[in-house]
């Protein structure tokens, strides 16, 4: 344990971890079980088009969620896609900047144009107050997107959708397992859209899934992700591959069925954090709602550098440099990445949560394949630097970067 403000890798010293420790390292679930079923689908020589392990993952995911219908995919972007050209959405949508660029990308992709929303600056969800001054004769639609899994303000947005004709996708790339007023996330909006990418705490390597209580939404999914075929030689729609593979629908199930276990290890981790760091002058840990389900699966610290004197791209470097991979969702922004930042250079001015919060956030390592005694090592590094911000940002001004992110 460093003890002295010297002892920090930006000052010479080795760095506080013998190893790097990542944010979003694969689960496995119960390796045993994997092993088996990856055997049976190679054995079986099924492994993609609506095999076996694929209907289970779906039944399995639509119980969880409480939720009529789930139709899985190869990834959430994918899924967003097709969730949106499901829904007609065309000419502008409105979705917030703070999130995965993956979010914006999936309307692009389809030609319709993204328009960035700001957030609650305490939730960092989309800002409901403002949605309604940016619709125009040309908007279908709102993306929100349940960031850290704390759900958007659903019934809010409901009603702006309602009240102006317009479709509701939710992004709850992150949201499994979360619920909102007592329900699981899942049949909210029109179409709701997980990830199960390899760095979720749900994971299939790679995977997605739209789920939705609406019977003609959920059968046209289907169709699109399957290029439109609704039997041999028969094509009904445009459509295109967005199947999920038996791999990863074993690894889906096999996930599903520890998820109370990588629960409750997020939220172990999480407490700990919060019993270490809570106090720190300009430091937040993000709260998550306890009285509604949380998956806990990222721990989010917010420097506020007035307060803290160290701004978050500091603690971001001298973590780094202690091997601790913190990591800046969603820096910087969507509206300040291409194509956004040159279709729309003024976005900012409307943005101002959005760009405090991204100058705030650092996501901290967790889940089951970090220790409680990595989480205090890592908490004991924060309070140091904390303690002794003169001496850390002098030495961050006069040194050379120490790392390249
Ligand atoms: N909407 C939202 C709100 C999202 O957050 C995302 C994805 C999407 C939509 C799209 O969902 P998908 O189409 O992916 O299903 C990662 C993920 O790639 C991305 O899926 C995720 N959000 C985002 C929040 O995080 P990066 O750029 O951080 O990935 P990467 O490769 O840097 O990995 C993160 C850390 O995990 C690293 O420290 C390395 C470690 N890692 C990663 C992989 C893939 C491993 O240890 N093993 C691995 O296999 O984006």
């Amino acid at each position: 344990m460093k003890t002295s403000v010297t002892d920090l890798a930006i000052f010479g010293g080795t760095p506080g971890l013998p190893e790097k420790l990542h944010v979003g390292r694969p689960n496995i679930g119960d390796r045993r079980k994997l092993d088996e079923r990856l055997r049976e689908v190679l054995d079986s020589r099924w492994f993609s088009n609506d095999g076996p392990f694929l209907r289970r993952f779906e039944e399995a995911l639509a119980a969880a969620l409480g939720v009529r219908h789930c139709v899985a995919v190869c990834n959430a972007t994918i899924g967003l896609e097709i969730a949106a050209r499901v829904l007609g959405l065309r000419g502008e949508v409105i979705v917030p900047s703070f999130t995965f660029v993956a979010t914006a990308h999936a309307l692009q992709w389809l030609g319709i144009t993204p328009v960035f929303c700001d957030v609650n600056e305490r939730t960092h969800a989309i800002d409901p107050t403002q949605i309604e001054s940016l619709v125009t004769s040309r908007t279908s639609g709102i993306v929100g997107v349940h960031v850290w899994g704390e759900p958007c303000p659903v019934d809010e947005v409901g009603a702006i959708a309602a009240r102006r004709g317009l479709r509701v996708i939710y992004d709850a790339a992150h949201a499994v397992a979360c619920s909102y007023r007592g329900r699981m996330l899942g049949g909210e909006g029109d179409i709701e859209v997980f990830s199960f990418h390899a760095t979720k705490f749900l994971n299939s390597f790679e995977g997605g899934a739209l789920t939705t209580n609406h019977d003609e939404l959920a059968r046209q999914a289907r169709l699109m992700r399957n290029f439109g075929f609704t039997g041999y030689d028969q094509v009904e729609s445009v459509g295109t591959n967005g199947k999920m593979t038996e791999v990863c629908a074993a690894m889906g199930l096999t996930s599903l069925e520890s998820l109370d276990w990588l629960v409750e290890c997020n939220r172990a981790n999480y407490d700990l954090y919060r019993q270490h760091l809570d106090g720190v002058p300009g430091l937040r840990v993000y709260p998550y709602d306890r009285t509604e389900k949380r998956n806990f699966q990222y721990v989010v610290l917010e420097v506020e550098p007035t307060r803290a004197g160290v701004s978050r791209d500091d603690l971001h470097r001298i973590l780094q440099a202690e091997n601790v991979l913190a990591r800046r969702y969603f820096y910087p922004g969507c509206h300040r990445m291409e194509p956004y930042r040159s279709a729309d250079p003024k976005a900012s001015a409307r943005l101002p949560a959005t760009e405090r919060v991204t100058a705030r956030v650092l996501s901290v390592p967790t889940g089951p394949n970090v220790s409680p005694e990595r989480v205090v090592e890592v908490c004991e590094l924060i309070r140091l630097v904390m303690a002794n911000q003169t001496e850390v940002v002098a030495r961050l001004s006069g040194a050379r970067p120490v790392c390249a992110s």
